[in-house]
């Protein structure tokens, strides 16, 4: 089989269930097996993510400590200053990052100042010469334009979950309004990262849903992060049970072998692994993970630069270079 001919857009949820059901060593090892055709498997994307808006969210994404009807304890910050994004973006580049992912706690973009300022980011940041990322909630077509000619190489929007048990997670907009999302930003010639939660009450087969939906986009997504539910005290989901790591390497090798090109991000829940569960979901086909100066992901926790870098040497991983050219 050549490379080209093993990309498909028509996995069928039986077999999608039987990649995710094989016995775990197997996947693991099938999953090893199409990561080292398509990847380097000792390179590993670093991208350090920066909440540049924090909290004061209108929905009510039930897992998410920044909605603004939960009383949890973060602090709410206003849209961050260009320079003191700068400055965190040219750490980061220095530190031997090379994608820099900004988050804003938002429903959606607005045609505002704000958005003019986060332009203005981005393009600062694009000048720097990292691979520049946002997630700033649902964009229409021309805003995704607006962000492309800024230097927007990617653009972070996840499913979350199933079509299916979405509605019970989130009432304040629609699996139909994430899809359109992507496919502005698909549209606008930007990199789509798209991936999804565990651990939010949902059954294996919304789990498995859930990657039918992203493995047969038109476009896989080029990166698709797996999170595991961080859970925050006064959120509905806040005293849910910790996600079992096994699960989440059983999820990132499926999404390995379902979308063999793509960068399968290893995101929320680090901070609750030890060095040999992670290194299992490397195992599996991860080859990409967020760091953050601030050693929290947006507001819960996430391994310090330091651990990072001594698990990376231990299990013989390097920074993986820019995948591409800055978008000029
Ligand atoms: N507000 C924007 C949005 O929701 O699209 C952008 C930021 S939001 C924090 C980005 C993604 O992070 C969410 O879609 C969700 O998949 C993930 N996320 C948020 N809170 C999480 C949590 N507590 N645990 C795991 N993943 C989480
Ligand atoms: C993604 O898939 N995971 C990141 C990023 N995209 C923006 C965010 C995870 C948030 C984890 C919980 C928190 O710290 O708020
Ligand atoms: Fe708001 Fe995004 Fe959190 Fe949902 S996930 S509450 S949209 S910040």
């Amino acid at each position: 089989m050549t490379l080209s001919q093993a990309i498909r857009n028509d996995w069928t949820l039986d077999e999608i269930k039987e990649i995710y059901n094989r016995p775990l060593l197997q996947l693991i090892y099938d999953a090893a097996s199409v990561h080292r055709q398509w990847h380097d498997p000792e390179a590993v994307q670093i991208c350090t993510l920066l909440s540049i808006k924090t909290g004061g969210c209108t929905e009510d994404c039930s897992y998410c400590g920044q909605a603004a009807r939960y009383h949890t304890d973060i602090t709410v910050k206003a849209l961050m200053k260009k320079e003191d994004v700068l400055s965190v973006a040219s750490r980061a580049k220095a530190a031997g990052s090379s994608r820099f992912c900004m988050a804003a706690a938002w429903r959606e973009v607005k045609d505002n100042r704000d958005f003019d300022r986060v332009l203005e980011i981005v393009k600062g940041v694009n000048e720097l010469g990292l691979e520049v990322c946002c997630t700033l909630g649902m964009i229409t077509e021309g805003q995704a334009e607006k962000l492309q000619e800024a230097g927007l190489y990617a653009y972070n929007h996840n499913l979350d979950s199933s079509e299916g048990y979405y509605n019970e997670i989130i009432s304040t907009r629609t699996y139909d309004d994430r899809l359109n999302t992507l496919k502005n930003v698909r549209k606008a010639g930007i990199s789509v990262c798209s991936g999804g939660i565990i651990g939010l009450g949902e059954t294996h087969n919304d789990r498995i849903a859930m990657l039918h939906t992203l493995s047969n986009l038109p476009e896989h997504p080029e990166s698709v992060p797996v999170n595991a539910l961080a859970r925050v005290k006064g959120t509905p989901l806040g005293d849910f049970p910790k996600v079992d790591s096994w699960e989440m390497v059983r999820m990132i090798a499926t999404a390995r072998i379902l979308m063999p090109k793509a960068m399968v991000r290893l995101s929320a829940g680090r901070a609750e692994m030890t060095q040999e569960e992670q290194g299992f979901c490397f195992m599996a086909g991860a080859n990409s993970i967020f760091t953050s100066e601030s050693e929290e992901l947006l507001v819960t926790p996430n391994p310090r630069l330091d651990e990072d870098r001594r698990l990376m040497n231990i299990l013989g991983l390097k920074p993986l270079e820019k995948i591409q050219p800055v978008i000029s």
